[in-house]
This record gives structure tokens, sequence and C-alpha cells, in this order.
């Protein structure tokens, strides 16, 4: 839309109190149990699980074309409480293609933590609470895991030409795990 002396309103609308976009162009993808085969550790309590259960879904905005140099994409993610055995929900996790890509990440609301690994299987976790901005550096895959009793909602921003790795996730895995242990998340 635009008025007399090129003046425009921006298409996109983000709600920060729940993260939820609208506006024209938002693309959503939701990802169920049973798509994330291999993920979790407890592999019989996650054949257990109802494979229609949705650990996460997110919306995100491409401004420019998949793979285009020099510019940014925008997305929203909410990560559901639950977990697999003791193993906390979480997004699937990747590396970037393009491996010196960056990116950032901001929490709107919940409790989490954004697992961090380098290429050599360095692995930490950065706490995620209500306006936490976390930067990612390249060459360094990430993953986040819904800690609380709440959905645990996340913006992010990254380079259109960053593509996602999720192979290297599931052939070498994350050394570490988020578990419950005695009432508390615990990196094991
Ligand atoms: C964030 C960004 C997206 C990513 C999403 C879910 O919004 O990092 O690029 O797709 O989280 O993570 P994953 O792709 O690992 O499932
Ligand atoms: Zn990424």
């Amino acid at each position: 839309m635009s008025n007399y002396c090129d003046i425009k309103h921006s298409p996109t609308f983000v709600d920060w109190s729940t993260g939820f976009l609208t506006g024209e162009g938002i693309e959503e993808s939701v990802k169920k149990l049973g798509e994330l085969q291999g993920l979790f550790q407890d592999d019989s309590a996650w054949r257990s699980m109802d494979p229609g259960t949705v650990v996460y879904r997110v919306q995100f905005w491409r401004p420019v074309k998949d793979g285009t140099a020099g510019g940014l994409f925008w997305g929203a993610t909410e990560v559901r409480p639950g977990r697999v055995g003791d193993e906390f929900f979480m997004t699937h996790g990747h590396f970037h293609l393009n491996p010196d890509r960056a990116e950032l990440y901001a929490t709107i609301r919940g409790s989490g933590m954004l697992l961090l690994m380098t290429e050599d299987g360095e692995t930490w976790a950065e706490t995620m609470w209500p306006g936490s901005v976390h930067y990612i550096p390249g060459r360094t895959g990430h993953r986040v895991a819904n800690v609380g009793a709440e959905p645990l909602v996340f913006v992010a921003s990254w380079p259109s030409d960053a593509g996602h790795d999720y192979e290297r996730v599931l052939t070498s895995g994350f050394p570490k795990r988020l578990v419950l242990r005695n009432g508390a998340p615990c990196l094991v």
C-alpha cells in the first residue's frame, strides 16, 4: 500500500507479544514427532508417542529468493513443551550449507536452551528467556530445546544464502543432550 508521496507500509508485521507473523508471503512449516525419527535418543519412548504430536512450527519470511547473496530472512519458531523419555522437545538443528554464515536468535517467550556445536564437536548451551539475544557464529551447529512448561518462542534472522545442512546433525549428532535430571534441565 502506498500514498501520494512514496511512503509505504511494509506488508509484513510481527506481534511482539507472541512472535506471530502476518502479512504477504509468510510461509510456515510444522514438525511433528513422526517426522523426527532418529533425533531423540530414547527410540522406544519416541515410538510409544503419538506421531501426530506437534513438536515445533516455524513461520518464515523470505523477502528475496533462497540462495541470494547479501539478503536476509526472518523467522519465528514455537517449540512446544514436552519430552521424549527424559529429553526435552527440540528443533532438528542444523549447520549452514554455506558454512561461514552466522545467525541471530532472540527469545520472545518461554524458557529454553540454545545448544551450539563446533565442527569439532565441542558443545555448549546458552539459556534462552524473554529478551535474550544470541549470536550464532558461522561453522556452529544450532538447536533449541524447550525446558519449560509453556511454549518457547524465538525470532531469528539469517543470511538468504546460508542454507540448512541437516545431514550433518543426523550423522554426527550433537554430542550433548538436554534431559530432565532430578527435576531440572541438565546437559549430558
Ligand atoms: C530458526 C531458524 C530457521 C530454522 C528454524 C528451525 O527459525 O534457524 O532457519 O529452520 O529455527 O530449526 P531447524 O531448521 O533446525 O528445524
Ligand atoms: Zn541456522
